[in-house]
């Protein structure tokens, strides 16, 4: 996937260790054998189940470099699936619990797996040539495998798929575990680190930034939540008290909006951190406030560069940017459409390139994704402060082309945040035939407000006149991704569905 050269510097850098996670997880049995790894799983029992699931999942006639798609819930059993095969040096193609037949027949025929690993809850009818359920697995006497190198794929992670189905992520042993403990590091986990796993443990954020897999690295311990409801998160961060824990900003919204009147005792929580989708500094501002803990943001992708806001930041920039990357070698470029650098701190494209970011989609699908040069392109409009810090300005793709004057729908939508009686809002680009492209917000909404008013709100804090969205819509709920971020997706098809229905 990188080039020899670029190897080459990654593992002198020290980056790459040549270990893979099967070796990993054997090191942290050694060094943590009794302490809880996994609610009441030790890392010892960890290390010998994932072993004997190895033999069994061999017996079944898995083997190395077989594709299997995981779809599980948050519970002990994924780390056992994951490992296991990790050791057998078969791929997990890391399904999320909201993924249905469409995206999971996608994921089996993309991936031509052989098998299709769930819980019966999860079960969908696809097309896979085996199914395997969670409830019987098999478990044999620990066998002899000659397991995967650390510059193998260790695993296919998905991409958002914001538009169309997820695209799937080669991720080596080397550049995953790189990532996962200059995590840890930054994040600063260590043995007495409890954080809290509320969002599907799959994702490639709660797994790796630090998430789940870097807390192992640090010989923490992880509590597994069924549900990210406040209710369910809030009452295992008192019982177990959780240090840390992260959320995409629509639960951060509910999680401060349930912080008041909950009678739970979060004061063990120092760290929430946020990320997967913007988080406005009006939210920003409210967690100290209102959880009693340090935020973090995150802004991270699965294909790669991963940005953290650092602890010794001031609260500036930690309410108003997505940080910066983990690492002095990844590769930062804000570009103009033709792809050449903007003036320093003007708004542009984001491309990266570094030794955790990958190079190519699995069977080099949508080449286009990728620079000549090898840099990623992330899709999202980005600015670099003076500091080095990123600010997300949006997706490229969901800006607005009102008649010519562009629209971020991120920078309106944080206006509409700061009205005391609005929820969340999310605004959107709908077809016009005069202008192109409309505005169109939703709004959730606490308490009684109009229309009238929230426009009125606009204009008052100054917004220019083309900013202000053509139509304003009060809703119920937003339509969620997998990992819980608004689908704007969903939103904008509704809104074609309506135009449909109404011509
Ligand atoms: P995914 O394709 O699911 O891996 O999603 C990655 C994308 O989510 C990024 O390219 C960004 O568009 C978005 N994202 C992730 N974290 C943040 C953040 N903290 N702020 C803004 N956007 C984010
Ligand atoms: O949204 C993401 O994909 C994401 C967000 C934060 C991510 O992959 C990550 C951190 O690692």
């Amino acid at each position: 996937m990188w080039p020899d050269d670029y190897a080459a510097r990654y593992r002198a850098a020290g980056y790459w260790t040549g270990q893979t996670f099967g070796d990993w997880l054997r090191e942290l049995a050694k060094e943590h054998g009794d302490r809880e790894a996994v609610d009441r799983l030790t890392y010892a029992a960890l290390d010998a189940r994932a072993d004997r699931l190895a033999a069994g999942l061999h017996g079944l006639g898995l083997r190395r470099g077989d594709r299997v798609v995981v779809q599980l819930p948050n519970e002990p059993v994924f780390f056992e699936v994951i490992f296991a095969l990790f050791r057998l040096g078969a791929l997990p193609v890391f399904a999320l619990p909201a993924h249905r037949l469409n995206e999971i027949t996608h994921l089996v025929t993309h991936s031509e797996a052989a098998a299709y690993l769930t819980t019966r809850a999860l079960e969908v009818a696809a097309p896979a040539p085996r199914v395997l359920h969670a409830d019987a697995l098999p478990y044999e006497d620990p066998i002899d495998l000659d397991g995967p190198r650390p510059d193998d794929v260790a695993f296919l992670q998905l991409s958002g798929g914001s538009t169309g189905l997820p695209k799937l992520i080669p991720r080596t042993h080397d550049d995953y575990l790189y990532s996962v403990r200059a995590s840890a590091e930054i994040c600063e986990l260590s043995p007495s680190t409890v954080y809290l796993c509320a969002l599907p443990v799959a994702h490639n954020f709660p797994m790796s930034s630090p998430g789940v897999l870097g807390v192992l690295h640090a010989g923490g311990r992880v509590v597994l939540a069924p549900r990210p409801s406040a209710e369910v998160a809030f009452s295992l961060i008192e019982r177990e008290r959780v240090t840390i824990t992260a959320v995409v900003p629509p639960l951060a919204l509910l999680w401060l909006d349930a912080a008041g009147r909950t009678g739970r005792d979060l004061s063990s929580l120092e760290v929430l951190q946020v990320g997967g989708a913007k988080l406005a500094a009006e939210t920003a501002r409210r967690v100290r406030p209102e959880l009693g803990c340090r935020l973090q943001q995150v802004f991270g992708m699965a294909e790669g560069l991963v940005n953290y806001t650092r602890s010794d930041d001031p609260d500036f920039i930690v309410e108003t940017t997505q940080g910066r990357p983990i690492s002095p070698d990844d590769e930062i470029l804000v570009v103009g459409a033709d792809d050449r650098p903007v003036a320093p701190g003007e708004v542009g494209h984001l491309l990266t390139r570094g030794p955790y970011t990958i190079r190519r989609y699995y069977r080099d699908s949508d080449p286009g994704a990728f620079t000549p040069d090898g840099f990623y392109r992330t899709g999202d409009l980005v600015r670099l402060t003076p500091t080095g810090h990123l600010v997300v300005e949006g997706r490229a793709k969901e800006v607005i082309n009102r008649g010519g004057e562009k629209v971020s729908p991120e920078e309106v939508e944080s206006h509409l945040l700061a009205h005391p009686r609005v929820r969340d809002a999310a605004v959107v680009a709908v077809a016009d035939p005069y202008l192109g492209e409309r505005s169109h917000a939703f709004v959730l909404h606490r308490g009684p407000v109009t229309v009238a008013e929230v426009r009125a709100f606009l204009r008052e804090r100054g917004l220019a006149a083309y900013k202000i969205p053509d139509r304003i819509e009060f809703a119920g709920e937003f339509p969620v991704t997998g990992v819980g971020k608004t689908s704007k997706k969903d939103l904008r098809a509704a809104l074609r569905a309506r135009a449909e229905g109404e011509s």
